[in-house]
């Protein structure tokens, strides 16, 4: 068996002829403009358009962390996404890339071609908030978390669906992104040094160490449902005409409480807002830090309008679904507070805060550590995503330049 090819521009090509089932209709022989657009931390993107404008893209996983080659990466973790696409899709085919087809053998997906819709941070970074994501993904959340936790799934249905989705070398990443290397000496932890007093009080922060250490635990144990496992705004597509949103980049999903794929978006709404913030965009950011609301009412009242269709209705009666949505919320907030931290901490910053001169870097990063520690411990009092965005706006107003 020979090794798995590792696509560049001038090979795609000769690939497509040789795999037509991934080509999905484009006519190679008649020549075809290829891009490599990869910009995340793991995979080589390539778009693809034959001479008549269809188009298709193929993303393909390197066997290491695409910006630290001496980080070795499974490279299942293709196959990991394709099965989780699948399965979102078949629930909620209008928020995800359409899924064309899957050559194992050499780690390649292909899949719809979306370059018509722009990153989500990226466009928050410009200054263009497109509002209207925080809802869709709340209804995209709710509808997957829904359909694929005990209320969508036979009891062994749902635990042969756990089983086909485990993603253990990706959720350890998780598990030490997210939640260990910030709270410890670790080298991928880097920060300004007018930060390091932040990142010292964090660490000493029993309340915020029980809370994260908590939550660790609801992420390894919990499988409430099948999880995009990473959805930050790098992870969302927008377009603007028809309001449309899609969640791409699922290789780290598996099986994890719903609250998590909230937590993300929460998360990295305050970091937009608090590079509003920082650059003196107050208006803007009121309007970010209004979208943890949004989302969270999108994604409560498509999860109440399915409830409805629940399996067995004997046994999970309205109390079930109140103390089910209590229950996400909480781990929402605190997830959110979990991922806002690493982001400044640890490996994989964000670049809504890099992007910015070193004196609003601190003051944003700053902020964003306060406004994680106060999702993750103030939700104990209070977990109404109203009240602590109401908290977050005051610690992001209060640390301005
Ligand atoms: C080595 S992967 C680093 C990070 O990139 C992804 O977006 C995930 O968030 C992961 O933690
Ligand atoms: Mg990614």
């Amino acid at each position: 068996m020979s090794e798995p090819v590792l696509l560049t521009v001038d090979t795609v090509a000769g690939y497509l002829s040789r795999e037509p089932e991934l080509a999905a209709g484009l006519d190679v022989e008649g020549g075809l403009s290829v891009l490599e657009v990869g910009d995340g931390n793991l995979n080589l993107v390539f778009l693809i358009e034959d001479a008549a404008g269809r188009r298709v893209v193929l993303k393909q996983s390197l066997p290491h962390v695409r910006t630290d080659p001496s980080w070795p990466m499974t490279r299942e973790r293709t196959a990991r996404e394709v099965r989780i696409l699948r399965e979102h899709g078949r629930v909620d085919a209008e928020h995800v890339p359409a899924l064309y087809g899957f050559d194992a053998r050499n780690y390649v997906v292909a899949m719809e071609d979306l370059r018509d819709h722009n990153v989500w941070r990226r466009e928050l970074i410009a200054g263009r908030v497109h509002p209207y994501a925080a809802e869709a993904l709340g209804r995209y959340v709710a509808k997957v978390g829904f359909a694929t936790s005990v209320f969508g799934l036979r009891g062994p249905d749902k635990r042969r669906l756990v089983a086909a989705t485990v993603n253990p070398e990706l959720s350890e990443i998780t598990e030490d992104l997210v939640f260990t290397e910030p709270y410890v000496e670790h080298p991928h932890n880097v920060v300004l040094a007018a930060n390091e007093a932040d990142v010292a009080a964090l660490r000493e922060d029993g309340s915020l160490l029980r809370e994260i250490g908590l939550a660790k635990i609801r992420f390894q144990d919990d499988a409430q449902s099948l999880l995009h496992g990473d959805l930050h705004t790098g992870s969302v597509l927008v377009r603007e005409s028809d309001e449309s949103v899609r969640a791409f980049d699922a290789e780290f999903g598996a099986f994890g409480p719903t609250g998590f794929d909230l937590g993300a978006v929460w998360a990295n709404l305050v970091i937009a807002a608090a590079r509003a913030e920082a650059l003196g965009e107050r208006t803007r950011a009121a309007v970010i830090l209004g979208l943890p609301e949004q989302l969270w009412s999108a994604f409560e009242a498509e999860y109440r309008a399915l409830w409805p269709a629940r399996i067995d209705p004997r046994v999970f009666g309205n109390e079930v679904l109140e103390g089910t949505i209590a229950r996400i919320r909480s781990d929402a907030a605190v997830f959110a507070g979990a991922k806002a931290i690493r982001r400044v901490v640890g490996f994989a910053k964000a670049a809504d805060i890099e992007s910015l001169d070193e004196d609003r870097r601190e003051v944003a990063a700053r902020a964003v550590l306060r406004a994680g520690r106060s999702l993750a411990v103030g939700r104990l009092d209070d977990d109404a995503p109203g009240n602590l965005t109401a908290h977050v706006a005051e610690i992001l107003t209060t640390a301005r330049p």
